[in-house]
C-alpha cells in the first residue's frame, strides 16, 4: 500500500541524498612556469584586442548579424583549454565563441574573416560570429540555440567513449542556459553512462538582460549536477591560474573514467550581451568596479610582475598582438566574399 504523504516538517530526518560518493579533490591554483604565464598573458591580450577590433568593425558595418564579445571572460577559455589535448579532446560552446577559438591557437585571420563573411573564414564565411567550427581542432561550434551545445557535448562525450580514443569533451554554456531543460536530460545520460564530459558553466552573471538571481532558484550553479550525482566545483573565473587548476582536477576525474564533472566559472562580461544591447539592466558603476577590481588580464600582469617580468617585456607582447590583430582585420576586410555557387553547398550535414 502506498505510504500516506507526510505533512511538511513531520517527515523523519532524511538520510544524505547521495551517501558514500567519491568526490574530486579541491583544485589547487596552478603553478605556472614563467613561459606558461607569459603564454596565458599573450592569449588573453590577443582575445581582448581581437574582440575590441571586432566591435570596431561591427560599428563600421563590416560585420553583420549577431556578434557577441568575450571581453572580461578571457581567463576562462585560456585557463581551461590550455589543459586540453588539441585534436584529441573536443570543445563545444554557444554563440560567444571567438575567444574559445583563439585560445585554441586558431589563426586570428581566419576567425576575423569569418566575422566579415569572407571565403577564407573558418566556416567559409557562411557561419559568422555564432557558427565557428574546426574539425581539425575538434572544435564543434559555435551554436545559437541556448543549451543545445550541452546535449551535443554529451553526444561528443559518447563518441569519445564509444571509439575509445581517450578524448573528453569540454562543453561550455552560460548561466542562462543552465536553466534550459535539455541540459538536465544531458546530465542524466552523461552520468548514467559515465561519459567523459566536462560541463562548464560560464557564469558571467547575466543572460541577456536578466541577472542570475532574478532567473535562478538555485543560483549556486555548481550544485546543478547534484541530483544526477555529477560533482560540481565553483571557480574564480577571473583568475587564469585558478581556472587552470580546476581544469587539471576536472580532466583527471573525467579521463580516469569517473564520468562527467561540472565546473562553474564565476566571471563577468564587460560589454553588452551582443552588439545591439542597450545595457539598461546594470549600472556603469557595476561594470567599472569589475574592471577596476577583478580584471583577469590585470591579475596576470600582477603575477608576471611578481616573478620579475618587466613592464617592457609585457609591452613588447602587447605591441606584437596589436600587429597580429591589425593584420587580421586587414585580411578580413580585403579577402574575397564566398562565390555565389557556395550558396548551395554545406546546407545539409554531410560526412565529416
Ligand atoms: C533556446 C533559445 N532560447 C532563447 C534564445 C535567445 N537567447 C539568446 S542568448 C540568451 C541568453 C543566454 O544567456 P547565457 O546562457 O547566460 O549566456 P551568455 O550570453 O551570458 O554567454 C537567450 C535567452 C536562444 N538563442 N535559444
Ligand atoms: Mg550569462
Amino acid at each position: 500500500m502506498a505510504k500516506a504523504v507526510q505533512p511538511r516538517g513531520e517527515e523523519a530526518e532524511a538520510p544524505p541524498a547521495t551517501p558514500n560518493r567519491e568526490r574530486p579533490q579541491q583544485p589547487v591554483r596552478f603553478e605556472a612556469t614563467k613561459e606558461q604565464l607569459l603564454e596565458f598573458y599573450r592569449q588573453m591580450v590577443l582575445i581582448r584586442r581581437f574582440e575590441e577590433k571586432a566591435g570596431q568593425l561591427y560599428g563600421l558595418g563590416l560585420i553583420g548579424g549577431f556578434c557577441h564579445l568575450y571581453i572580461g571572460q578571457e581567463a576562462v577559455a585560456v585557463g581551461l583549454q590550455s589543459a586540453l589535448e588539441v585534436g584529441k579532446d573536443s570543445v563545444i560552446t554557444g554563440y560567444r565563441d571567438h575567444g574559445h577559438m583563439l585560445a585554441y591557437g586558431i589563426d586570428p585571420k581566419i576567425i576575423m574573416a569569418e566575422l566579415t563573411g569572407r571565403a577564407a573564414g573558418i566556416s567559409k564565411g557562411k557561419g559568422g560570429s555564432m557558427h565557428m567550427f574546426s574539425v581539425e581542432h575538434k572544435f564543434y561550434g559555435g551554436h545559437g540555440i541556448v543549451g543545445a551545445q550541452v546535449s551535443l557535448g554529451a553526444g561528443l562525450g559518447f563518441g569519445h567513449k564509444y571509439k575509445g580514443d581517450g578524448g573528453l569533451c569540454l562543453a561550455y554554456f552560460g548561466d542562462g542556459a543552465a536553466n534550459q531543460g535539455q541540459v538536465y536530460e544531458a546530465f542524466n545520460m552523461a552520468e548514467l553512462w559515465k561519459l567523459p564530459v566536462i560541463f562548464v558553466i560560464e557564469n558571467n552573471q547575466y543572460a541577456m538582460g536578466t541577472s542570475v538571481n532574478r532567473a535562478s532558484a538555485e543560483d549556486q550553479l555548481y550544485l546543478r549536477g547534484e541530483s544526477f550525482r555529477i560533482p560540481g566545483i565553483q571557480v574564480d573565473g577571473m583568475d587564469v591560474l585558478a581556472v587552470r587548476g580546476a581544469a587539471e582536477t576536472a580532466i583527471e576525474w573525467t579521463r580516469s573514467g569517473k564520468g562527467p564533472i561540472l565546473l562553474e566559472l564565476k566571471t563577468y562580461r564587460y560589454r553588452g550581451h551582443s552588439m545591439s544591447d542597450p545595457a539598461k539592466y546594470r549600472s556603469r558603476d557595476e561594470v567599472q568596479s569589475m574592471r577596476d577590481k577583478s580584471d583577469p588580464i590585470d591579475a596576470v600582469k600582477r603575477e608576471l610582475e611578481a616573478i620579475g617580468v618587466t613592464e617592457d617585456e609585457m609591452k613588447a607582447i602587447d605591441k606584437d598582438i596589436k600587429t597580429i590583430v591589425a593584420n587580421a582585420a586587414d585580411f578580413a576586410e580585403q579577402s574575397p566574399e564566398p562565390d555565389l555557387s557556395e550558396l548551395h553547398t554545406d546546407v545539409l550535414v554531410e560526412t565529416y
